[in-house]
Parts: structure tokens; sequence; C-alpha cells
């Protein structure tokens, strides 16, 4: 004899069946899914009946459960389907629908400037054999000023002013807290560009903000030069520029390196006539550099006497403001996508 959870089985299956092939809409098939075939729905339900049905049908009437889980689902999607091919139909044959006119534009990003001017850098320093490193922006007072031969008692921690933390960590005020890190993590020699986002706690205008970005360059070798580490950055310049650009190179003091120099663009804002960026002076300070210094390869765990290296610190957001004719640095991070369109198709992609 056919135990009753079996004919109640066949009762349930009909009834599932009959709602699915009906469903006028897609709620009313949603509806048939949780009344049936949730976990707690009437037929997956229904397996809590094997209790009951002697041993030797049990699994007989699991397996038919099953079977009807499966059939209810197929009736399902093929009703879904058949109201989705309905719907199309319908819109199809309305007289207003021109499938030939053209779909409504979509709108592209566009690379950030700084995007654009410091991937060109990767590829150019890449390319010379160069590690692109990233370090945290939040950085300790060791790596940002006395690894690099700045103790606390230094007059040189007044030229950047610092965002200290509660925990007595920083934000990092110039990439140059790379140096340390890097000369700790590779064996040399090694060359590398660490580039990022930097902050001081300082005024703003047209050429000065709190937060920017710089690229450090540093390179370790036995016998570096000078001459070396001009000519990196005359190819770091071209590549950008694309051109010979108007650089004049002076001495600049930095406690972590000797000697030290800065590299001076003419500013393209103005052609050297004198403007806000240039504070008139038709010149913008853009690459600061120099041999590193002992204190600061010891610092590293470099033996001053077998190794050497230079480094640059290249002020990443001016770059990008002389290779646009930007006229004031606070657009760059200001997030006017009006403003930051303008960028793409001219030249550095
Ligand atoms: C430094 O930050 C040094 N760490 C650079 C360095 C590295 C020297 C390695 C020697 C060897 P300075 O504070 O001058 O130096 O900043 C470097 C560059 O960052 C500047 O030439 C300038 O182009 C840019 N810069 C500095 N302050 C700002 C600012 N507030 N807003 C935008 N750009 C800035």
């Amino acid at each position: 004899m056919t135990h009753p959870a079996s004919v109640e089985l066949a009762a349930l299956r009909d009834e599932a069946l009959r709602l699915a092939t009906n469903a006028a809409d897609d709620a009313a098939l949603d509806a048939v899914v949780q009344a049936f075939l949730g976990k707690s729905g009437r037929l997956k339900g229904h397996l809590k009946r094997l209790g009951s049905v002697p041993a030797a049908e049990r699994p007989a009437l699991g397996k038919a459960v099953n079977d009807t889980v499966t059939e209810v689902e197929a009736a399902i999607a093929t009703r879904r389907k058949a109201l989705g091919d309905a719907r199309l139909e319908a819109a199809l044959s309305d007289p207003g629908f021109d499938p030939t006119l053209p779909g409504a534009p979509v709108a592209r990003g566009t690379l950030h400037p700084l995007t654009l001017v410091d991937q060109r850098l990767d590829e150019i320093f890449r390319s010379m054999g160069f590690y692109v490193l990233d370090y945290p922006e939040v950085d300790s007072e060791h790596y940002n000023f006395e690894a690099l031969n700045i103790p606390a008692d230094h007059p040189a921690r007044d030229m950047q002013d610092t965002f200290w933390l509660n925990d007595g960590n920083l934000l990092r005020t110039h990439t140059s807290a790379g140096q340390v890190r890097t000369m700790k993590a590779f064996a040399p020699p090694f060359r590398a560009i660490f580039p990022g986002r930097v902050f001081r706690y300082e005024a703003t205008d047209a050429s000065h903000e709190h937060t920017f970005h710089q690229v450090e360059g540093l390179c370790i070798d036995r016998h570096v030069s000078v001459p070396h580490l001009q000519a990196s950055m005359k190819t770091l310049l071209s590549g950008v520029f694309g051109r010979e650009v108007k650089v004049r190179l002076r001495p600049g003091y930095f406690p972590f390196v000797e000697p030290g120099f800065e590299l001076d663009i003419g500013c393209l804002v103005c052609d050297g006539a004198g403007c806000p960026v240039c504070k008139r002076s038709g010149w913008v300070e853009l690459l600061p550099c120099g041999l590193v210094h002992p204190n600061v390869l010891r610092a590293g765990g470099l033996d001053p006497d077998e190794w050497q290296g230079w480094a640059f610190g290249l002020g990443l957001s001016r770059l990008v403001m002389m290779r646009y004719k930007i006229d004031d640095i606070r657009h760059l991070l200001a997030g006017d996508v009006r403003f930051l369109s303008q960028f793409s198709g001219t030249g550095l992609e």
C-alpha cells in the first residue's frame, strides 16, 4: 500500500506545478519559490516526514522529494523565461520603440594628471633598472627624521612642519622616509624610486599644499657620482616633457645629503615672466638632491667606506603643474571632475 507521505507528495507536486505554470508575473513565481522550495517550504519540509515512513520506503521517498524539487524549479525557470520573453515582445512591438536609435552615452572616467605623470616616471625608471616601491604614509620619527641625520634638536626639523599622531608616530613629511627602509630591505647595489603622498602642517598658496606628492629616487652602488645623478634627473625631465626644459642647479642644504643641491625648473606656467606659482622669480623649486650622507648609510646598515649613494626628492605635484601649466596646486586634490577630465589625450597615456 502506498504510504500517506507519498500521496501527500504527489498532491504537493501538482499544486506547485499548477501555481508555477499559471503564475501571472515574477512576484507570483517568487511566492511559489518561497512557499515550496525555501528551507522551511512545503516541499523541502516534506523531508521531515521521512522519520514516520518505514525504513524500507525511505530512500525511495527521499529521492521522490528531490526529483519533485528539481521538476518544480524547472517549471519556475520556464515560466520566468516565458514572462521575460513576453515583456520583451511587448516592448519591441510598441510603435514608439526604435531599436536603431543610438544608446545613452556612457561617461568614461579619465586618469588623474598626477597618475599620468607618475605612470610615465615609473616607466622611465623601470627601464633604467629601478625598483618602484611603496611605503606607509604613517611612519615613525625614526625613519622620517632620526635615521636621516635629523636628531630631535636639529634646526632642520623646522623646515618641515609635522602632523604628529597621538601614538608618537607622524604623517611622513617627505618620501625620504623610505630611504633607510630601502637600505635595510635590499642588498646593495640597487636603485629604486618610491612615489607617494606626503603631509606638512603649513599654509597653502598657489604652489604649496598641506598634502602633496613626491617621488624619491635612491641609488646605492660602489662608485656613484654627481654626474650620474644629473644624468638620471635629465632623463626624468626629458621623459616627462619630451623636450629640453630650462633648469638650474644650485647648492642646497639637507642634513641627509652631502653635498646637496637644488634643481629648479624655469616656470612653465608663465614662461619665466613671473607669476604666483614661481613667486614672480621665474624659477620653481622642483628636485632637491645630493649624495647620501655617510650617517644615513650607517643607519641603513651600510659601510660608507664601501657603499655610496645619491638621492633626489622630486616635487611631483609641482612637476605636474609645470607639465600641464596648472596655475594653482590646490586644483590637484580638489576633486573637481571638470578640471580633472582635461588631461587625457595630452600625450602621457
Ligand atoms: C625634501 O622634502 C627632501 N626630502 C628632498 C630631498 C630628497 C633632498 C633626497 C635631498 C635628497 P623639500 O622640503 O624641499 O625637500 O621638498 C622637496 C620638493 O617637494 C620641493 O622642491 C617642492 O617641489 C616640493 N614641495 C615642498 N613643499 C611643498 C608643498 N607644501 N606643496 C607642494 N610641493 C612642495
